[in-house]
């Protein structure tokens, strides 16, 4: 399973999140080389500002972690097309887009998230698939989904991470020389938000209008009131109906 990039991987039946157990690694100068932390189940997954990641049995939960490596936020960009592409390969029917700027949607169902976070001048990538889950528990069953609710196919969890793992490797020189910018046109022919009206929230403060693609530098456009604004980091981005 381990490749050149990542040397070590690291597999856990059950931990409260693989990001925290990363941290806590790197916290107490247990990593030396990229690694990979994989669990069968999280007691405590977390999303992004401290949100709750429903982790159950069925789903892969995993984090890359870079030991002494700063990435810029355009990181989960490049993670979020990576992800898309091993996806779509693996269900090539299946009506998969990206949400900027972490998200995975199946239709208008969230099938997997993503979190960058920097930690002691480390970084750490998590990334969720719900894949096997039978039902998704009751608070999220509206907004969620997973591969088998949607084809009625077991999937093969380990194989989901060796692709994932090989194609994060194969893109990643690029990513690093070229920044995001050779990634934006993929991001475009899957981009979940482009031409919806959408809500952005930062906190109290609160902007609507036309999502409009993003630009070479990775950020969100939207047009309000015919100007167009950037979004480089958002805390909630919702559907106007
Ligand atoms: C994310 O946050 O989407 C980032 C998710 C990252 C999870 C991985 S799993 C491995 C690693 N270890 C961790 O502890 N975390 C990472 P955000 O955009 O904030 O979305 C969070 C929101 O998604 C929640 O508030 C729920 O509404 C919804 N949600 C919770 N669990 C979900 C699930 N399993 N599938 C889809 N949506 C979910």
């Amino acid at each position: 399973m381990a490749t050149k990039l990542f040397k070590n991987i690291k597999f856990y039946n059950k931990i409260d999140s693989t990001n925290l157990e990363a941290k806590r690694f790197i916290k107490n100068g247990k990593i030396d080389c990229n690694t990979v932390f994989v669990a069968k189940t999280q007691t405590s997954g977390k999303g992004r500002l401290n949100r709750k990641w429903i982790s159950e049995n069925g789903g892969l939960w995993f984090s890359l972690v870079f030991p002494n490596k700063n990435f810029q936020s355009d990181i989960t960009i490049f993670t979020s097309v990576v992800l898309h592409k091993v996806l779509k390969k693996i269900f090539p029917d299946s009506i998969l887009k990206i949400k900027w700027p972490n998200d995975i949607f199946f239709h208008n169902k969230k099938i997997a998230g993503i979190l960058g976070e920097n930690s002691n001048k480390s970084s750490i990538i998590g990334i969720g698939i719900n894949l096997n889950q039978k039902k998704m528990k009751k608070d999220i069953s509206e907004i969620a989904t997973s591969f088998f609710i949607e084809i009625h196919k077991k999937i093969n969890i380990k194989s989901v991470l060796r692709d994932f793992l090989q194609n994060f490797e194969d893109e990643f020189p690029k990513y690093i020389e070229e920044e995001i910018s050779s990634f934006i046109k993929y991001f475009q022919m899957y981009d979940y938000l482009l031409g919806r009206q959408i809500s952005v929230s930062i906190g109290n403060e609160n902007w609507q209008g036309k999502a409009a693609g993003i630009s070479k530098k990775g950020k969100l456009k939207v047009e309000i009131n015919r100007a167009e604004k950037r979004f480089i980091s958002v805390d909630k981005i919702d559907l106007i109906w």
